[in-house]
């Protein structure tokens, strides 16, 4: 039996059992098992591409700017009008299907940050699976920084699919990643840890681990509201996450009621726009702008003055070693200590290594070898 086969079997056992506390157990392990063969299955097909014509998968769109932002939705919902208007870009637009065939990128400026927007073809139902262009459009939004999932008024249906399509590519939207660690080791046997109060048994643990082959080390679980699934993310280890924004586009067709009406029912967090009359675009703008989560750092040459006028844009959460990649690629490797004054250290002028992180408004000097 092949992989795709062995997958149909065990899913179809899932749709056979009853959900229920009972079941749990046995659920859990076939979960684990289904994951385990989609890897196969990836890390086979990836490695057929690769040997067929030496062709990546997705687009080859150099990442450029200080952030990646991504449009993914439906045909024909405004995505390529609406990157026209965020930035210097002329991605062809039209009242047809399918107008959108390849990736366009184009750069917003806000705020002082350089922000890439990336046009993408419609998607729709099954585009993870490989209907139309999708598995290719979805393998670049998982390199992105942020996911704008652009809604049109009278489809806001689509938001489900979406979100589906995301999932089965391996795009956790909004979410962390499980506060797991695990360590293997040669021999020794299994030590679980789960420091948590959660539903799921270590006899669980246990069996999940087995599917993927690991029967010695260590497992400390953290997560508060940790369930089987989690833990298969982190075995799988081809889950990204990132954060998104639903974006509500052609409000200009609709007065109030209808508009509350589909709020209403959408029930998320999101912002209503219209690319092509120019409503909320600056809204917009802000939103990506706070969505991604920049700190400003200035520069202090060594026994000079700091640079406020000109922040060097960074996320929250890089470290000095992610300022010295952005300077220069020889810089890590020159790399003698760095200095700070700011929020970050205990005390101003306090020298740092390449690991340290960064916070909003810290003045940085970087001190090199020679
Ligand atoms: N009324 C209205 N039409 C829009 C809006 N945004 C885009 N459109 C139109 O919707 C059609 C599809 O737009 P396009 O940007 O090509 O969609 P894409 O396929 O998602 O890239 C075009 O005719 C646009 O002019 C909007 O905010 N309001
Ligand atoms: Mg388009």
């Amino acid at each position: 039996m092949g992989i795709p086969e062995k997958i149909k079997e065990l899913e179809d056992q899932i749709h056979r059992t009853q959900i229920n506390k009972a079941t749990e157990f046995h659920i859990g392990i076939l979960k684990a098992k289904i994951a385990k063969l989609k890897k196969e299955q990836e890390e086979n097909t990836h490695g057929k591409t690769v040997a067929k014509g030496g062709g990546t998968v997705g687009y080859d769109i150099r990442k450029a700017g200080d952030a990646t932002v991504v449009l993914i939705g439906f045909p024909s919902v405004g995505k390529s009008t609406l990157l026209n208007k965020l930035t210097n870009a002329n991605s062809k637009t039209g009242a047809y299907q399918f107008t959108t065939l390849t990736a366009i990128p184009g750069m917003m400026e806000h705020r002082g940050a350089k922000i890439q927007i990336i046009d993408l073809p419609g998607i729709i139902k099954g585009a993870a699976s490989g209907k139309g262009l999708g598995k290719r459009v979805l393998s670049v939004a998982r390199s992105a920084d942020l996911i704008l999932i652009i809604l049109d008024v009278f489809q806001p249906q689509h938001l489900n699919v979406l979100l589906d399509e995301l999932t089965l590519i391996g795009i956790k939207i909004n979410k962390k990643p499980p506060n797991i660690q695990i360590q293997k080791t040669a021999v020794g046997g299994l030590l679980i840890n789960i420091a948590t109060q959660v539903n799921v048994t270590e006899k669980l643990v246990r069996e999940i681990l087995r599917v993927y082959g690991i029967h010695n080390g260590s497992i400390t679980i953290r997560e508060p509201d940790f369930s089987s699934d989690d833990l298969i993310d982190v075995l799988s280890g081809n889950r990204v996450y990132t954060s998104s924004l639903v974006v509500l586009n052609k409000i200009d067709l609709i007065n109030n009621s209808l508009h509350n009406e589909v709020k209403n029912k959408l029930d998320v967090e999101l912002l209503s726009i219209s690319a092509n009359s120019d409503i909320n675009i600056d809204q917009l703008k802000e939103a990506i702008f706070d969505k991604l989560d920049f700190i400003r750092i200035f520069m202090r040459p060594k026994g000079g003055e700091t640079d406020f006028k000109e922040p060097l844009i960074i996320r929250n959460g890089n470290s000095v070693r992610d300022v010295c990649n952005k300077l220069h690629r020889n810089f890590v490797k020159d790399f003698k200590f760095a200095q700070i004054w700011g929020k970050s250290v205990k005390f101003p002028g306090q020298k740092v290594g390449l690991d340290h992180k960064l916070m909003d408004e810290d003045v940085l000097t970087i001190v090199k070898k020679i």
